[in-house]
């Protein structure tokens, strides 16, 4: 028995501040017809798949930022997006910087079923970078000034005949993020991201050490929930600033099916069976089986590090 969802990773090339919303969803449409062209039936874009990432810009006035944001989806922008993926009979996946009738920010990305029907909804709670403009840095990551952190978990969804959740960039470093999708007996987790190939904090670190991290955690994050987990970057130099490639496919087991070698728009396409993640989920982590909740406590009750709990023996 198979369950197969042809996943497509659609890297998006580097986006400028003066690209409009049209050029960049003629770029997306492009990559879904090479997607359909090889088999593809569900397509994954990056974290704010619409935009630069502009979180780099520093605006004084925040309401001066709304231009990136969407106030409605589909808008007229978008809707030849979701036209493309209907008439292909394509699920998709992207991000997006939104903007709710209340006026709040998040940093979001939905699923959409091969109708056009909006599935699910993510808003990003792992919000990296800060508040206010650090002339310190060689960039700014101004996340935390233009969003809040979303408020609706990492809920998991029946989509393509599978378990589906979503995280967007920062989030694919948190344990939490895949154990609580995990925990939904998640097989594939579509996570986008915008990584800088440089820390504007750690001038040592290279690009490698970087692109290792991402592996590491997106990696780590598959072995230990036994979950497909597809991750589509945003790459190259936008407004003068470098994004790392490195998008990749992990398998259950933790091994990377594929990764693009390349920093420009492409698809790295794979047919994901999902029936592959029940050894992992039986046996290893039958979380039923082997977790010890009475022993996690901490991992809700403490958000920083506190006081060690370790006494001398007898004490
Ligand atoms: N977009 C995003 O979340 N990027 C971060 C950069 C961290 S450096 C402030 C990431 O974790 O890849």
């Amino acid at each position: 028995m198979s369950r197969i969802v042809t996943v497509a990773a659609a890297q998006l090339g580097p986006i400028q501040r003066a690209d409009s919303r049209g050029q960049v969803v003629a770029r997306m449409i492009a990559l879904m017809e090479a997607a359909a062209a090889q088999g593809a039936d569900f397509i994954v874009y990056p974290e704010l798949a619409l935009t630069t990432f502009f979180p780099r810009w520093y605006h004084e006035d925040r309401a001066a930022a709304d231009h990136w944001f969407e106030s409605r989806m589909p808008g007229p922008e978008t809707q030849p997006l979701f036209d493309k993926a209907k008439q292909l009979g394509m699920a998709m996946s992207f991000g997006y910087a939104e903007l709710t009738p209340e006026g709040r920010h998040f940093n979001s990305s939905i699923l959409v079923d091969r109708s056009g029907r909006i599935a699910g909804k993510y808003r990003k709670v792992h919000l990296p970078g800060h508040v206010e403009l650090d002339p310190e840095r060689t960039h700014q990551h101004l996340e935390k000034r233009y969003f809040e952190p979303g408020d609706l978990g990492f809920p998991v969804w029946e989509f393509e005949g599978g378990l589906v959740g979503m995280a967007i960039c920062n989030d694919r470093r948190w344990p939490e993020t895949y154990r609580v999708m995990g925990l939904q007996g998640v097989e594939l987790v579509v996570l986008g991201y915008n990584t800088p190939s440089a820390n504007s904090q750690s001038p040592n670190e290279t690009t490698a050490d970087r692109l290792f991290h991402h592996r590491l955690s997106v990696q780590a994050g598959a072995y230990q929930n036994s979950t497909w987990v597809v991750a589509v970057a945003k790459a190259g130099d936008e407004d003068g600033h470098h994004l790392f490639g490195g998008t990749l496919i992990a398998a259950p087991d933790g091994k990377i099916v594929g990764e693009l070698d390349h920093e420009e728009d492409g698809v790295l396409v794979h047919a994901c069976d999902l029936d592959e993640t029940r050894f992992g989920k039986a046996t290893i982590f039958d979380f039923a089986r082997h977790r010890r909740v009475e022993h996690y406590g901490l991992i809700t009750e403490r958000t920083g590090v506190g006081a060690p709990l370790g006494k001398p023996e007898g004490a």
